[in-house]
């Protein structure tokens, strides 16, 4: 892919609450069309209609492009969301998050990270020792952005998603998130779930052992949800953060999509 490619982001809210957000890499002959896309996306969102939508566009220098690999992804069947979150403390320690850390991040993503207990715009940055926020902004949080899959990937993606019905823009897009997370050097792991409160599975993601959904990591019904990344102590905060938000990643690989098994806890 040789033509110069555009990163158009959407971010839309609602009495200056967050409401959704969505990012893609294309070329210019694709911004008009997706900018509908997205737009429609804001109006028509479960956690409700959009009050204010706020598009960005700009223009990609060729040089700053890297490519990468999507994460396998492994599906784990929990009985409910408390085994679920148990589950997410078992895989995080097990990625090099302290039992602790782990645990305070789910707490905080359950009851509400932001400061007025609300959802965060973007992610925790969180101490994989000591638990600590280290996020400059606590209600935005830190967003990571310039990212998406090359075109033949994301067929080939969806071709490899749809036997097990999981080719829907909730995975699509969290694994792509979870894959420039995992491209990030110094971050151990990502928790996440959705704050769509019909989105009940999360997963957790880390480097050896990839993009781990966990059927349920939420209630149904639950509007409150977040992410958190772990971050290895002792490093850089200021180059993970400048990679996150602004360095550019195509995905041009797709991982093993493997069967659902049961979570043996
Ligand atoms: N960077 C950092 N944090 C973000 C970003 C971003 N680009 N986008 C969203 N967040 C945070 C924010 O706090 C949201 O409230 C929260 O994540 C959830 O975002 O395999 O749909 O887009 O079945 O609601 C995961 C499971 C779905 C998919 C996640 O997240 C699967 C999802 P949502
Ligand atoms: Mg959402």
């Amino acid at each position: 892919m040789s033509q110069t490619l555009y990163s158009i982001r959407m971010r839309s809210a609602r009495d200056g609450r967050h409401i959704s957000g969505a990012e893609r890499l294309v070329p210019a002959g694709e911004l008009e069309g997706l900018a509908g896309f997205l737009v429609r996306r804001a109006l028509q969102h479960p956690r409700g209609a959009a009050a204010e939508i706020q598009l960005t566009i700009e223009e990609i220098p060729p040089g700053r492009l890297n490519r990468g690999h999507l994460p396998d992804v492994h599906t784990l069947r929990v009985a409910n969301f408390r085994q679920g979150r148990q589950a997410a403390l078992v895989l995080l320690e097990r990625a090099g998050v302290r039992m602790q850390a782990a645990r305070q991040a789910i707490e905080r993503l359950a009851a509400g990270a932001a400061p007025d207990g609300g959802c965060m715009r973007g992610a925790m940055l969180v101490d994989a020792r000591d638990g600590h926020r280290m996020e400059p902004d606590p209600a935005r949080g830190i967003r990571a952005s310039h990212m998406d899959l090359d075109p033949a990937a994301e067929e080939e993606l969806r071709r490899r998603l749809a036997p097990y019905a999981l080719d829907n823009e909730h995975v699509r897009d969290a694994l792509v998130l979870a894959a420039k997370v995992l491209a990030t050097p110094g971050l151990v792991a990502e928790l996440c779930w959705s704050d769509d409160p019909g989105y009940v599975t999360g997963y957790v993601a880390t480097p050896r052992d990839g993009y781990l959904r966990i059927s349920h990591l939420k209630p149904m019904g639950d509007e409150l949800g977040g992410r958190a990344f772990f971050v290895r102590p002792g490093c850089c905060l200021d180059a993970v953060m400048e990679h996150l938000e602004k360095s550019v990643w195509i995905f041009d690989r797709v991982g093993r999509i493997h069967p659902p098994m049961d979570w043996q806890g």
